[in-house]
């Protein structure tokens, strides 16, 4: 295993790694994770506290190959035993239910399983293997990245500090530094801003069905969902800039049961929200996720609405692909997997954006649409449950789309 080095150089405290790796976000944690497994040296920065990275609350659904590529990572104790199989989901219009039947459509599922859990255990194993990670950083700054020795500095606690590295690895999310070290006039960027955001809650009451529900109604989307059988994790579409202090919890409640129909409110439990709050909605590719010795993964290089349910799944494939190239490139001594790396995400991230954009249009009213445009809506739901083929394609996107092999 290569190591990590620190010395003293003159006012900084210098590291020396295989891979700096920025973010310590799910994306971050789990590059570090599969690198160390191949005997690969990391680190990893991150501006927010241990707790504050634990406490967040996103996603909720694990395709089959993110449940796959964490348990081959050997962190798939938890989520076999607390993880929740689903072979299937409804689709709701105006209060008519349509199980999307995933497991009789594909042969496959997805697992509800919260990216909190996910976080937790990839911590979990960081510390025990003592993992060199900085927390609570500022000023992150990326050196060198068109060199073959790039490197990062940051402060902490009041010091600078520097690490001299062969790769980074830009896994800080949308908003991080990465993505804007390269060049803007090299950087290919797509964007759509949808005119709606999600107001979430969490509670601890029963889930009112097994199953997930994504509800179309006249008054616009909701979506039931959950954490365990005790635990349950409702969205509404919102404004964008919904004011939260005007959705007290019973408003928020009154609110689902009528988006997600009677036969369905019947069965809500309400109870007091433990978080509560609202997340914008865009779809974001900078298909620029390679610049010299800078590769970005996860949220630096994509964002997609939640509508899909392909956030957090998109991140882990990213990671999958990098980290295979990486370990290829140290242990083989081939650049093959870094070179196709953007070529190969990008294949699944359309598609995968396509997905959720697809989902997006189909559930939530749109301000500015007309009649004609409801009346379509309308109609490709009630295609959709009443077509085979059209249930089948939205299940294989669903429960995930195949990885390629980026060393083939
Ligand atoms: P993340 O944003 O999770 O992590 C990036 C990390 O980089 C963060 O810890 C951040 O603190 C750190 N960072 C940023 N700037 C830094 C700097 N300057 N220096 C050091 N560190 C820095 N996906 C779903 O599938 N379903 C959902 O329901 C869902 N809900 C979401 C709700 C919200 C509010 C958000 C923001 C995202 C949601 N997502 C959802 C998507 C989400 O799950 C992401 O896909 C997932 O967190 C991606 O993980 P990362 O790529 O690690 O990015
Ligand atoms: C969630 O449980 O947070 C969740 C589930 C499915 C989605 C989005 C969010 O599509």
């Amino acid at each position: 295993m290569t190591s990590t080095t620190d010395r003293q150089d003159g006012k900084a405290n210098v590291l020396k790694t295989d891979v700096a790796i920025i973010g310590g976000g799910p994306s971050g944690l789990l590059l570090a994770w599969r690198l160390t497994l191949d005997g690969i040296s990391s680190v990893i920065i991150e501006r927010q506290s241990v707790e504050h990275v634990q406490g967040r609350i996103r996603a909720g659904v694990l395709e089959q190959g993110t449940v796959d590529v964490l348990t081959r990572a050997g962190l798939g104790q938890r989520l076999e035993t607390e993880g929740l199989r689903h072979g299937g989901f409804a689709l709701a219009l105006d209060g008519r239910v349509c199980r999307i039947a995933l497991d009789a459509l594909t042969g496959r599922h997805v697992t509800v399983y919260g990216q909190t859990e996910v976080t937790r255990d990839l911590m979990a194993a960081h510390f025990d293997a003592r993992t060199k990670m900085h927390h609570d950083v500022s000023d992150v700054e990326l050196h060198g990245l068109e060199t073959e020795t790039p490197h990062v500095t940051f402060a902490k606690d009041g010091e600078l500090w520097r690490i001299d590295a062969d790769f980074i690895a830009g896994c800080d999310g949308f908003r991080g530094p990465s993505r804007l070290a390269i060049p803007a006039d090299q950087r290919d960027e797509f964007q759509r801003d949808y005119p709606f955001g999600w107001l979430g809650i969490l509670a601890d009451v029963p889930p009112c069905r097994e199953e997930l529900i994504y509800a179309s109604s006249e008054h616009g989307f909701a979506l039931a969902s959950m954490r365990s059988p005790t635990r349950s994790r409702y969205y509404i579409q919102c404004r964008a800039d919904e004011p939260l202090e005007e959705w007290p919890d019973n408003r928020l409640w009154d609110e689902l049961k009528r988006r997600l129909g009677s036969d369905v409110a019947a069965t809500i439990t309400p109870g007091p929200a433990i978080e509560k709050s609202v997340a914008p909605l865009r779809s974001f590719v900078c298909e620029t996720m390679r610049y010299g010795r800078l590769f970005l993964a996860g949220d630096a290089a994509h964002i997609v609405p939640p509508t899909g349910a392909k956030g957090l799944n998109l991140a882990v494939g990213d990671v999958h692909y990098l980290a295979t190239a990486l370990s290829a490139y140290y242990r083989r001594g081939t650049e093959l997997g870094l070179d196709r790396y953007a070529e190969a995400a990008l294949r699944r991230i359309w598609k995968t954006e396509r997905f959720s954009w697809m989902m997006t249009a189909l559930l939530h009213d749109f301000a500015d649409e007309d009649a004609f445009a409801k009346r379509m809506r309308a109609a490709e739901l009630n295609y959709i449950f009443s077509s085979h083929a059209a249930q089948a394609s939205i299940a294989e996107n669903y429960v995930g789309l195949p990885f390629e092999d980026v060393l083939a």
